[in-house]
């Protein structure tokens, strides 16, 4: 799944798709580097960022989705359900939930759904991450949702531990580490760890600041690896190229696709 934000202040790639024409171009060139997904988004939901209005943020995603919907499948990463169902009816595949508030919309449209854990919201989620146990707690709130949304009538449910929505790098750590045992539940499951912050602080001196965001490409090739390897079965990421090789690498894909790649 390649990231494809919409927004003038997402943490990694904000202001650079926000014009129409460049998110389309930036969409094919995703498809170009072998993503199987393209997921569009109209609101960052970095810690503290700006909630962003309704109407404008229909504006910004709708005719991105439209454009790539009949080239791939498009998904949209929302809090809104006007935006979530819009979106859908432009093709969406996927409603990227991650503020747990979707599933009827995805029920009522039949979209496929995303599950992912967050407490509070981006503007104070950092806030509640306090847990005794991260890996239990996160599991089992994702079992709960994943349910009611089968049992709403959601067809596809994909489940997320959320990896860096109100958690400390010791938390994501943790959750990365469990993720064998996510994978051996009922639902399958999407991590995304993409250029996030614990990623910049890892191996380095305590209260040294974080690597900056373009320094933390190969933390995450590793982690998106790592994920696939573990039996994830979607990695949200930026750089699409390097997990599609990984992809192959650990047997993710196809076995002709490898084989091709390979010859
Ligand atoms: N992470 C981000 C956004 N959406 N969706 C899912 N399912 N899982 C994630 O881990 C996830 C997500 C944050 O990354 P990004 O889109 O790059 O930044 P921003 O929220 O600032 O736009």
């Amino acid at each position: 799944m390649g990231v494809l934000n919409v927004t003038p202040d997402s943490f990694s790639d904000g202001g650079r798709y926000l014009d129409r024409d460049a998110a389309v171009a930036r969409g094919l060139e995703l498809i170009a580097e072998g993503a199987d997904v393209v997921d569009v988004g109209g609101e960052s939901t970095r810690p503290g960022a700006e909630p962003v209005d309704e109407a404008e943020e229909l504006r910004r995603v709708l005719p991105v989705v439209e454009a790539l919907a009949g080239r791939t499948r498009v998904s949209i990463d929302t809090m809104k359900p006007a935006v979530a169902e819009a979106a859908v009816a432009r093709g969406a595949w996927l409603v990227n939930d991650v503020a747990c508030g979707l599933r009827d919309v995805a029920a009522a449209t039949g979209a496929a759904l995303v599950v992912m854990h967050l407490r509070g919201t981006p503007q104070d989620m950092q806030r509640f991450a306090v847990y005794d146990d991260v890996v239990a707690e996160v599991h089992r709130f994702l079992a709960d949702r994943a349910r009611e949304a089968r049992e709403a009538g959601v067809g596809r449910v994909y489940v997320d531990p959320g990896i860096g929505f109100a958690k400390t790098g010791e938390h994501n750590i943790a959750l990365l580490a469990a993720l064998p045992a996510l994978v051996a539940g009922e639902f399958p499951v999407l991590v995304g760890t993409s250029r996030k912050r614990f990623l910049g602080t890892l191996g380095r001196p305590a209260g040294a600041p974080p690597l900056p965001v373009d320094d933390r490409r190969e933390a995450s090739l590793a982690t998106a690896a790592w994920a696939m390897a573990a039996g994830a079965a979607i990695v949200r990421v930026h750089d699409v190229r390097p997990a599609a090789q990984a992809a192959i690498l650990v047997g993710d894909t196809a076995p002709d696709r490898a084989l091709e790649a390979a010859s």
